[in-house]
């Protein structure tokens, strides 16, 4: 992977966050995808999540598939730990990784061709086994590292940088997700930071399989007109549904309630998502709900962002499984070994 490195040197006077580290400590190495690429806006943007919830870089597990996308946690966290897996592979390393140690927060960076295309398998499997994880794909509809070829997230209708029509159905990620039981499921634009730092912030509380669709425009090969995933596009047919003011249990936190009706959503961590309603029809909290409103919107050729789904209550792959708690590696011989005697009631119970 090409990179360049970033210097070292941290100006003493830089300010730190509750765990002692200052913003720089949550940065990577210099991005070398194209200027105005919105993944990098997206780096940023995870960037800012972390550090503003005080979370230490080297307890989160950054993993993805292939793609410009999938080169960009390179760009960030450089002291968390990391894999750049096979193409579309990303869910099932990062589930293995998970169950092997489930202390850390796992983050999964994928492309919609990583994830709509080869790794669509791997994609539904993550969401429907509920793998606590935040799973980002940066959506630009196309396959940017290999030179803009239509991914499957390409509208019907839609067209190419050189005039051609995209002819296929599209695949979309968070009627997919939400219909395969993921408990949180949102979608953003790299072109409006205020609402994904918050949107990756909850999803970082939520215990759960979180996912995040984030139009990512693609400047080289998809930012044309006749795109539908253009800046332009985009900004013009981007319908938020709600805004989250995100606010962690702490004791001088305050809800700033504003225009629209304020929802107050418990997290299984005992943190609070304050989320302000912009579209009264839309209820958050309903899975069935959420389908009819993207479908409506989509149909009129919207493009419905902001939290769709949230369900503080499902149960993730750990609880399901009856793990145990803490990291695999920490477990002592008499954890690993508990005796012959369970050993004979084992085997009894299989006769
Ligand atoms: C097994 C395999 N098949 C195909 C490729 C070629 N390939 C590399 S990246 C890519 C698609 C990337 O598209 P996407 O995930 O949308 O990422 P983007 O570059 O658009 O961010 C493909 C098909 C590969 N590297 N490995
Ligand atoms: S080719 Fe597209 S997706 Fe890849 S870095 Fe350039 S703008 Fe970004
Ligand atoms: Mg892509």
């Amino acid at each position: 992977m090409t990179y360049i490195a970033k210097p070292a040197l941290h100006h003493p006077t830089l300010t730190k966050n509750k765990v002692g580290y200052t913003r720089r400590d949550y940065e990577g190495r210099i991005s070398t995808l194209c200027a105005g690429c919105g993944h990098d806006s997206i780096s940023a943007a995870i960037i800012q999540a972390c550090w503003e919830l005080d979370i230490a870089p080297h307890r989160v597990a950054k993993m993805s598939g292939i793609g410009c996308s999938s080169k960009t946690p390179d760009y960030f966290l450089s002291a968390s730990h990391g894999l750049n897996s096979v193409h579309g592979r990303m869910p099932s390393c990062l589930t293995g990784a998970s169950l092997a140690n489930r202390e850390l927060l796992y983050l999964g960076v994928s492309g919609d061709g990583d994830s709509a295309s080869i790794g669509l398998g791997q994609f539904a499997h993550a969401m429907r086994r509920g793998v606590p994880m935040v799973y980002i794909v940066e959506n630009n509809g196309v396959y940017g590292l290999t030179k803009g070829q239509f991914s499957p997230t390409a509208d019907k209708g839609s067209q190419s940088k050189k005039g051609a029509m995209n002819i296929d159905s599209a695949v979309d990620l968070v009627s997919l997700a939400l219909q395969l039981g993921a408990s949180y499921v949102a979608r953003g634009f790299s072109g409006d930071k205020a609402q994904l730092v918050p949107l990756i912030k909850g999803a970082m509380r939520h215990g759960g399989a979180a996912f995040i669709d984030v139009i990512s425009p693609c400047v080289a090969f998809n930012n044309h007109a006749g795109s539908t995933r253009s800046y332009d596009h985009v900004r013009e047919h981007n319908q938020a549904l709600n805004r989250i003011d995100f606010i962690d249990l702490a004791p001088e936190a305050k809800a700033e309630p504003g225009a629209g009706e304020l929802l107050s959503l418990p997290q299984a961590d005992g943190s609070l998502l304050h989320l302000r309603k912009l579209h009264a029809a839309h209820d958050p909290t309903s899975r069935l709900a959420a389908m009819t409103t993207i479908q409506t919107l989509q149909q009129q050729g919207e493009l419905p962002t902001g939290l769709l789904y949230v369900d503080a209550q499902a149960r993730n792959l750990h609880q399901q499984l009856k793990m145990v708690p803490g990291a695999l590696n920490a477990l002592d011989e008499a954890a690993l070994c508990p005796g012959g005697a369970q050993l004979e009631r084992i085997n009894a119970a299989l006769r």
